[in-house]
């Protein structure tokens, strides 16, 4: 036996322990280990009952991601096989369940006949979220077990279930409470099956399991998520299993499982978001820090600044448990600041999100005050003040003056140097940029500034912190925008171009969402703010001055008073929550175009596109290049859940890898030929991308 199984056996009933750390993926070598421990259980005639449970945290996450995409991923036994081969055991096969069941691990108790858990675990098909279906029996055994409805929920939201939901549902037999051993109320279950001569396999609950449903259901269920699952292939796949499950018999059901299932399995979509998924764990391993790492404890935070950014920074760590103050200079902006906090809060409950009393206790871990002194003895400082360095280096250094030894000093500032906010204090290995993305409660994204002396501690330390508020963290270097915002410059820069040379914003939008992105970019600038946009360039003006053009129309609709949503006008006009195209704005591009000599002419949505994402991942690339980011994944995921760029698509950079590193080049070449002097000044590939393509390589890393 290979060292993937512990097999045991305690009197008539064999133990079958998945052994393969961390989290029991069952990959190739482990489906082979099981398969033969089962056979030999199956095989003894000593064996009446068979139990199979995950040793360390995990029953099993299910298949292993990594195979996918390769012939490793069906394998022999490939998993639906030996699932089915499992279900057809002669002997009960009790599934013990402890820490997660995830995917093909809850595929693999589905199968079992018996279903037993801690009280701990959590079960759950999280396939559609990295572009697949269960695929292993689940869109079939589950629909048989729950019902069509329940199961769909489950398979559909990805959403695992806690051990108490599940013993509701149906979907386990027995609870085991804390304190309990499992693996021992699992071999007497087995003992007692065994007594009962209870059959190895019962019949399903749920034989008809669309039975009572309106004959319209699944089509209604579709529409009702249309906009969601838009340009998504996983979620309409998953339902067609599930479809096929309430539609014949359960052989029937696992072929056509097993044809969606190979669909998607070999779909760009699921390599994306396959891609975004190990992106997410690579984020985590810095340059310099690791398990070793002293953290220092974070008990209480302090957020300076009560506007929109630092109120909706202070509600994570409400939310999460963590007492925090709020420090505003005047008295009026702290109570503005904390009712807007309340008032959001309060759409929560009316949403169903939260309950009175949630509110209340949140409420009651945020302290406003007006003194400095107050915030003394926190261990976390975030400064979120307006974006001027002069007025940053102010806040730290009074922080510096203020604040206990071993505090973190962290800025949120989205654009400016932290190296320069550090050198006003006399710790700057204690500081840190925490870029938070508005609304700072909802976005996920939390890049984090690594500046020239900020301290491995610090670092860690942090990190740690954004998984306890729920945020996926990956780190930038310092430079002007840091990761995000400096790509969105050049990106923008085609957008705002583009509207000058004879494009409307709804069509370069228009381009951009069809894509999938949450939102095209102009529409962005209008939710942001014009004035925000303009106050940014005024910082720089001289880093742009070169080209006039480009900023031209954005800065005369910031003259204009249209700033955006807020003013009810920017690059569209607003009529209650419904943006409408305005004609005044493509006059505005027709008058700012001649006087600056660029001849107007149809754009095509092709070329919309290609410059500006061409222009984007070119930036990335450079990125990489310098050292800003540690890998291409990192910038990833920054565009995708920091600017709305779709997970399914995988990012910019993964989405390059898939255009062909080539086609990027040759097209940034070309409109560098085709724009003329604009073209000469911003079309220039990065000297990283050029070697990438001239060495052949298909990724996108440093070389
Ligand atoms: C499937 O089952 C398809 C079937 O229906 C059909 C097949 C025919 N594979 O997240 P962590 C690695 S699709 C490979 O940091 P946590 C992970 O990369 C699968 N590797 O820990 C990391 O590696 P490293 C459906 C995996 O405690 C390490 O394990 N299942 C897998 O925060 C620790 O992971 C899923 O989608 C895997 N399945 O969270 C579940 N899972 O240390 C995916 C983990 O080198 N997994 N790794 O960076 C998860 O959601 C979380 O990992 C889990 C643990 C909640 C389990």
């Amino acid at each position: 036996m290979t060292t993937l199984i512990d097999y045991r056996l305690d009197g008539e009933v064999a133990l079958i322990g998945l052994a393969r750390p961390p989290v029991n993926a069952l990959g190739q070598p482990l489906r082979e280990a099981l398969a033969e421990a089962f056979e030999l259980a199956i095989a003894d005639s000593q064996v009446h009952a068979v139990v199979i449970y995950g040793q360390g945290r995990a029953f099993s996450a299910g298949a292993d991601i990594s195979e996918f995409g390769s012939p490793a991923a069906f394998a022999a036994p490939d998993l639906a096989s030996l699932l089915s081969r499992l279900a057809a055991s002669p002997k009960p096969l009790i599934a013990a369940i402890a820490g997660t069941a995830l995917g093909g691990g809850l595929e693999t108790a589905l199968a079992c006949g018996y279903r037993i858990s801690s009280a701990q675990a959590t079960l759950g098909l999280p396939e559609t979220r990295i572009g697949l279906l269960p695929g292993a029996g689940g869109t079939q055994r589950l629909p048989r077990l729950i019902g069509a409805v329940a199961a769909l929920e489950i398979i559909l939201s990805g959403e695992p279930v806690s051990a108490a939901e599940a013993l509701a549902l149906g979907l386990i037999d027995r609870l085991v409470p804390d304190g309990e051993d499992l693996l021992a109320a699992a071999t007497e279950l087995a003992r007692n099956l065994v007594a009962e001569s209870a059959p190895a396999q019962r019949a399903w609950r749920y034989s008809d399991p669309a039975r009572g449903l309106p004959t319209a259901f699944f089509d209604d269920y579709v529409a009702a998520r249309a906009r969601r699952w838009k340009g998504q292939l996983a979620p309409v796949l998953a339902l067609e299993a599930v479809k096929a499950a309430c539609a014949g018999s359960l052989e029937e059901g696992l072929a056509s499982e097993q044809l969606l299932f190979k669909q998607v399995e070999s779909s760009a979509q699921s390599a994306a978001l396959r891609h975004q998924f190990f992106a997410q764990r690579e984020a985590l391993k810095v340059c310099g820090v690791d398990k070793n790492t002293a953290r220092r404890p974070v008990n209480r935070v302090a957020v300076i600044g009560a506007g929109t950014m630092g109120g909706g920074i202070a509600m994570n760590f409400a939310n999460a448990g963590i007492p925090v103050t709020l420090l505003e200079l005047k008295g009026e902006a702290l109570d503005r600041g904390l009712a807007h906090i309340r008032k959001q809060y309060d759409s929560s409950v009316k949403r169903g999100k939260l309950t009175p009393l949630q509110l209340e206790v949140r409420m009651s871990l945020i302290t406003g005050t007006l003194e400095y002194a107050d915030i003394a003895q926190v261990d976390l400082v975030i400064e979120a003040v307006f974006e001027s360095l002069s007025i940053k280096q102010n806040v730290f250094r009074t922080l510096d003056e203020v604040c206990k030894t071993g505090a973190i000093l962290a800025t949120n500032t989205s654009t400016l140097d932290v190296d320069l906010i550090a050198a006003v204090t006399r710790r700057p290995h204690d500081v840190i940029g925490l870029h938070f993305f508005s609304p700072a409660n909802v976005m996920k994204l939390l890049e984090v500034v690594r500046g020239r002396e900020t301290s491995p501690q610090v670092l860690a330390t942090t990190l740690d912190l954004a998984r306890q508020i729920g945020k996926t963290a990956v780190v930038s270097g310092v430079c002007f925008g840091f990761i995000g915002n400096r790509m969105l410059e050049p990106y923008a820069r085609e957008a705002h171009r583009l509207v000058l040379e004879g494009a409307t914003p709804a069509q370069v939008d228009g381009v951009l969402t069809e894509l999938g992105l949450a939102m095209g970019v102009l529409s962005m600038y209008d939710l942001a703010g014009i004035d925000v946009g303009y106050l940014v360039r005024e910082s720089r003006r001289e880093a742009i001055a070169h080209d006039a053009s480009y900023f031209k129309l954005a800065d005369e609709l910031y003259a204009q008073g249209r700033h955006g949503q807020k003013t009810g006008r920017g690059f569209y006009r607003y009529e209650g929550r419904d943006r409408v195209e305005d004609y005044e704005v493509v006059a505005c591009a027709e008058v700012l175009a001649s006087e600056l000599g660029i001849t107007r002419r149809v754009i095509s949505n092709e070329e919309i596109h290609d410059r500006c994402l061409f222009m984007l991942i070119n930036e990335g690339v450079q990125l990489l290049d310098e050292g800003i980011a540690e890998r291409s994944g990192d910038i990833d995921l920054v565009w995708i859940n920091g600017y709305g760029f779709p997970a399914w698509r995988g990012g910019p950079m993964h989405y390059a890898e898939q255009l062909g590193l080539g086609r990027v080049l040759a097209g940034i070449e070309r409109y560098r030929e085709q724009l003329g002097e604009y073209g000469r000044m911003w079309f220039r590939p990065v000297p990283l991308l050029q070697r990438l393509v001239a060495a052949g390589q298909t990724r996108i890393q440093r070389l």
